[in-house]
């Protein structure tokens, strides 16, 4: 479905699928849980989905002779620790604006994880006193207004890498990536994780997992606390990147899934079940998650194999995106485990 798109290779090569027979067992041995292992997938900067997104994004970067990157998420944002890894590499300057997208006091919040690797990275980072929104923010544009005004060149990539118009394209690679992996394993799965919040990742899913007839098997869990803007986010990058690797197939409104009810008690915070959902695949497993992004998808998970959403027999396949870093910025939550 790529073929004609170019791609700068930033990532090791396919990530591992792997079993969690710990896990598996733990909550029932009905629904067996395989994890695909995307945070794990590159040497820059310990990886993660932005990453594989920015994959089909870097040679129109160096294609449009930009010297400096310009992005913006939280705080604690993985895509801003994720751009200054790729900008350190091809050898450009990044500038970040970092929000106060979570409402979360830690005495370290903004010294350690990602926006510590951000600043060892070189990025020039701007901290902006704005709270959460996945749209177009007006930071981020003084931000590239201001490297054009000292004279440089900007290239834009939003929050998320997702309304990039090749922001969906690394994840439809994912799927694609996975079916030939099953070719291998003898057996499809039956469904697919995944955390979902400036919705590329979850709109890549769609896109490549609709060309088999599984857009409905993949199952977002909303992360954002804003389901309706993400879930109409999701569906005009699905619809947009459809159009552009020429699916021929429509993406409908009920293709998406989306389950809102993990989110709370807002983004970037953990609840209690988030963080049992932390502490069960890490003691389980020794695979870590995070408290923002994959600790709620893993409590997503946990939960629906708990109140029966699979069918008996289903395998489920866990996308692990990364994010592990910014559980630094939470030490006082973990303090005794
Ligand atoms: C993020 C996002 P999407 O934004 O593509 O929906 O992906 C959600 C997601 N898991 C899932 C991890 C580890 C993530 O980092 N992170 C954002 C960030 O600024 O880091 C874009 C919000």
């Amino acid at each position: 479905m790529l073929e004609k798109f170019e791609r700068y290779p930033l990532m090791f090569g396919p990530t591992p699928i792997e079993h969690l027979p710990r896990l598996t067992k733990h909550l029932g041995g009905e629904v067996d849980i395989y994890a695909k292992r995307d945070d794990c997938n590159s040497g820059l900067a310990f990886g993660g989905n932005k990453i594989r997104k920015l994959e089909y994004i870097v040679p129109d970067a160096i294609a449009s002779n930009a010297d400096t990157l310009v992005t913006i998420g939280g705080v604690q944002s993985n895509h801003t620790r994720q751009v200054a890894a790729v900008a350190a590499k091809l050898g450009m300057k990044c500038r970040l604006v970092q929000e106060s997208w979570v409402p979360f006091e830690d005495a370290v919040y903004d010294r350690v994880g990602n926006i510590l690797m951000s600043r060892v990275m070189g990025a020039e980072i701007e901290l902006v006193d704005e709270g959460f929104d996945i749209g177009i923010r007006e930071s981020w544009e003084r931000a590239l207004d201001d490297v054009r005004a000292r004279g440089g060149k900007p290239y834009p990539i939003p929050a998320g890498a997702s309304v990039h118009k090749f922001g969906g394209l690394g994840y439809v690679g994912f799927a694609e990536e996975v079916r030939e992996q099953e070719a291998a394993l003898g057996f499809a799965f039956d469904y697919i994780v995944v955390c979902t919040v400036t919705g590329s990742t979850h709109a890549g899913m769609l896109v490549g997992f609709a060309r088999d007839g599984r857009a409905q098997r993949v199952i977002g869990i909303d992360a954002s606390g804003t389901p309706d803007q993400t879930r109409a986010q999701v569906l005009e990058i699905a619809q947009h990147t459809a159009e552009l690797v020429e699916l021929g197939l429509p993406i409908a409104d009920d293709d998406l899934v989306l389950k809102e009810e993990y989110a709370y008690p807002a983004y970037g915070i953990p609840s209690a079940e988030t963080n049992e959902a932390i502490r069960l695949c890490a003691r389980s497993e020794g695979m870590m998650t995070d408290p923002v992004y994959e600790g709620k998808s893993m409590q997503g998970l946990i939960d629906l194999v708990r109140i029966g959403f699979f069918p008996a027999g289903a395998k489920v396949l866990y996308a692990h995106l990364g994010g592990v870093p910014a559980i630094n910025a939470y030490s006082y939550v973990y303090r005794n485990g």
